[in-house]
């Protein structure tokens, strides 16, 4: 309960930072875009996965704050690498959204953060992990057709490892795939199946797909062979703070 209340005190001093890990086009190798990604160093104990942080906020009613700050920094972010960097800024960032987050709130807070900041709607992409989509599924379709409409692009994170089924997905507004990275991290055991299925299922439905987790250069060859769109992972890039990210994009972009 301590790490609730020291978690409330970095939210309302601005003390979780983004690391933003850019996301590479299989066409010509270029990056077309960034993720952001939360992080939180805490004092005595250091730094805290997301993974542990970001359910605790759910858990304890600070995940709207956590959200808003982490929408309203990656605004600030673009903003700011378009004036340092002008053409050669990252072109697009894609912001995490907890379920929680899915409400009718969410369409007017993604548009007063670009607007604030004077950003395009087509600079941000909005990612929904599946089982976000499934636990209240009317209400997330009217979500993400608002989103849509405002010209905001949407992702479906950790794909293949929820329960969506494929007509649901099939009405849904959505750009994107995210190919999980347990199904990247299987195609090193000869196992190409998911991976292929998946990037085959997203074509067929004319969406573009990022395979999450490349680690090694032979999967990234393998799955630009299988037609994957976009790919993400360390061995392309590590996450990097937002002015290591603009130093990489002068040299890389
Ligand atoms: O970056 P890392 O692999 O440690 O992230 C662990 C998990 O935390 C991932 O599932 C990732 O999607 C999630 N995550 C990272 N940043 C954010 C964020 O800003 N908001 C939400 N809701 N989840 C995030
Ligand atoms: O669930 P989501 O896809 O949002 O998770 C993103 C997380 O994945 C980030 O926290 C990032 O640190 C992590 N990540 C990025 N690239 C790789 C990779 O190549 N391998 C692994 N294991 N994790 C990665
Ligand atoms: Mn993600
Ligand atoms: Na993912």
């Amino acid at each position: 309960l301590r790490l609730v209340a020291e978690l409330r005190d970095a939210i309302e001093r601005g003390d979780i930072t983004l690391l933003y890990q850019p996301i590479f086009s299989t066409r010509d190798g270029r990056p077309v875009a960034v993720e952001s990604l939360a992080r939180w160093t805490h004092a005595e104990r250091g730094p805290i996965s997301p993974a542990v942080f970001v359910p605790l906020a759910e858990e304890s009613g600070l995940i709207a704050g956590l959200g808003l700050l982490v929408l309203d920094e990656t605004c600030r972010q673009l903003a700011e690498w378009d004036r340092l960097m002008g053409d050669g800024a990252p072109p697009r960032a894609n912001v995490n959204v907890s379920a929680l987050q899915l409400d009718a709130n969410l369409p007017a807070q993604v548009a007063e953060a670009l607007q604030r900041h004077g950003l395009h709607s087509s600079r941000i992409s909005i990612e929904i992990t599946e089982s976000a989509l499934m636990k209240d599924p009317d209400s997330a379709r009217l979500v993400l057709f608002q989103l849509r409409e405002q010209g905001v692009e949407l992702a479906i994170d950790d794909f293949g490892t929820g329960y969506s089924s494929l007509a649901y997905l099939r009405h849904l507004p959505v750009n994107c795939l995210k190919v999980d990275r347990s199904f990247v991290a299987e195609l090193a055991h000869g196992h190409t199946e998911i991976a292929s299925a998946v990037i085959a299922l997203a074509r067929s439905l004319n969406l573009s797909t990022v395979a999450e987790g490349v680690e090694t250069p032979e999967q990234a060859a393998e799955l630009t062979r299988l037609g994957a769109t976009y790919l993400q992972g360390f061995s392309l890039s590590q996450p990097m703070t937002g002015s290591g990210t603009a130093a990489w994009f002068a040299t890389r972009g």
